[in-house]
């Protein structure tokens, strides 16, 4: 068991002002796999203290100085890839080639992108008749969700580390120990006392306080729309900037030229990656009318060789859902899509054979699907596929914008000009075509009720600065 009852503040582990401990279950096998502290308000109150007395020395350092930092924070990650990779596993119950593969490398990423970005980044630019000048925005809240442990967190701290901002972490109760390592990670790379804080607790409390605190500058929250819009409310008090990224219902639009094998792959992937935990899960998958029992059958003969279960086995593609909550969650929407009328193809209620412990799914198809049903319009973070039909590219593409959010968008094809159109059209924050791969400097977040503002690469670094204009310079 793995008890980490301390707060991380000012550069050191101290005890939280309350001895209340929150109990984390791991998820494969329902057991108590730890226990941190229930931080408090006054924990938040010192926390912010530090940042802010840190802040004054910490936005001044040179450029060069915080390029170092971030790379030697790359140096310490790569040390304890095997913690990050264990942690990760056990408190999520990714399945361990994915938590290698995405979860471990995801964060690294995000370290190594900040240095790459940090290198040519401009905080001063001359614009003839005035000079810009781009300021560290201050003390940052840092409130993040637990389906990617550290790569949510890691985000948010690479870019507040170039920017010059010091921040108070508060990471996912469910989710803590790798948020933990990752401040182990800070302490040995050096990062000044005082520019990286932990605090762990419940959102109701430490989260509340983050975002209610008057020397906070600035949330950078990840999560669910009702807190984020929560925390807005909470941040108008002192007009604090808030960056939001929210939830997503994305589609994947499948063209008639496209290899529907191929395609079908990606779709299932799409939806079954991290357990369908997975804010950008294409989970609408929109496929031409007439290629409708052609699809159906590639998607059921592809997804009955995917593995649900251990997350240790190497086999495995399929881990439990987070907690018994969200396996309920996702068990009623699949419920609600059998009573609206979709037709079930795949899976269904209950867990899959064999696994009677652990809050695992079985892998779920809809087809049938009508755009304005319950599984098509919320987003259920669970291994749930929809299959949509369309008539012609236009309807395709008023079906995709046909929601509350707009995070992401997928697009499959063969003609250039079809898939440029539909990309340019899809009213969402990232469209990737054919299975592109992933790219740490692209911008990240959400049109809609998807969210406000933007992460990864230098668009990531510009949330934790402010501009300010100098005219007259002698
Ligand atoms: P949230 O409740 O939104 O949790 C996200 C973070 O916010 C956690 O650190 C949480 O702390 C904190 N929080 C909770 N209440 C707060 C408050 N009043 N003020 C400030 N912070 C607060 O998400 P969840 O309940 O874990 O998941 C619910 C649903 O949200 C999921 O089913 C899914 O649809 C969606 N979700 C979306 C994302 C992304 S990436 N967009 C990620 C996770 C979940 P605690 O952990 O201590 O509660």
């Amino acid at each position: 068991m793995i008890l980490n009852t301390k707060q991380y503040i000012n550069g050191e582990w101290t005890n939280s002002t309350s001895e209340k401990t929150i109990e984390v279950i791991n998820p494969a096998n329902e057991e108590v796999l730890g226990k941190i502290a229930d931080g408090t308000k006054e924990d938040v109150n010192r926390a912010v203290e530090a940042a802010k007395n840190a802040f004054q020395s910490f936005s001044q350092t040179p450029k060069q100085a915080r390029v170092e930092l971030l790379e030697n924070i790359v140096k310490e990650y790569e040390k304890r890839k095997d913690d990050l990779i264990k942690v990760i596993t056990d408190e999520l119950g990714s399945p361990i080639t994915f938590t290698e593969s995405v979860q471990y490398e995801m964060g690294l990423q995000h370290f190594k992108q900040a240095v790459k970005e940090l290198k040519s980044f401009k905080f001063v630019e001359d614009r003839g008749g005035h000079v810009i000048q781009k300021d560290a925005i201050g003390v940052s809240g840092l409130i993040t969700p637990w389906n990617f442990p550290t790569n949510q967190a890691a985000t948010k701290l690479a870019s507040a580390i170039a920017a010059g901002s010091t921040v108070v972490l508060k990471p996912a109760s469910k989710t803590p120990f790798a948020a933990i390592i990752l401040a182990e990670i800070f302490d040995a790379a050096g990062v000044p006392k005082g520019v990286f804080n932990l605090v762990n607790g419940s959102g109701s409390t430490v989260g509340d306080a983050i975002s209610s605190h008057p020397d906070i500058d600035f949330v950078s929250f990840t999560g669910s729309g009702g807190v984020g819009s929560n925390i807005m409310k909470k941040s108008a008090e002192d007009i604090k900037k808030v960056s939001l990224e929210l939830g997503g219902k994305s589609p994947m639009i499948i063209l008639e030229d496209a290899d529907l094998k191929e395609a079908a792959k990606s779709a299932i992937e799409g939806v079954i990656n991290n357990t369908g935990q997975v804010c950008t899960a294409a989970t609408r998958t929109l496929i031409p009318a007439k290629l409708k029992s052609a699809f159906i059958d590639e998607v059921k003969e592809q997804v009955s060789h995917y593995k649900v279960g251990d997350p240790y086995d190497e086999q495995t593609n399929v881990g439990p859902q987070i907690s018994d909550d969200q396996w309920n969650t996702v068990q009623s929407y699949i419920e609600k899509g059998m009573q609206e009328g979709a037709t079930l193809v795949a899976g269904g209620l209950g867990k899959p054979e064999g696994l009677d412990k652990g809050f695992y799914s079985k892998i779920t198809v809809f087809s049938d699907v009508q755009n304005d049903m319950t599984i098509a319009q919320e987003e259920i973070f669970g291994p749930v596929m929809s299959i949509i039909t369309y008539d012609s590219i236009d309807d395709a593409i008023n079906i995709a914008n046909d929601t509350k959010y707009g995070l992401a968008g997928y697009v499959f094809g063969n003609d250039s000009g079809t898939l440029k159109k539909i990309a340019s059209k899809l009213r969402a924050g990232r469209i990737t075509i054919n299975d592109a791969e992933g790219d740490f400097s692209a911008p990240f977040g959400g049109f809609k009720q998807s969210g406000i503002g933007r992460e990864w690469g230098d668009f990531g670094i510009e949330e934790f600065l402010e501009v300010k204009s100098i005219l007259g310079i002698p």
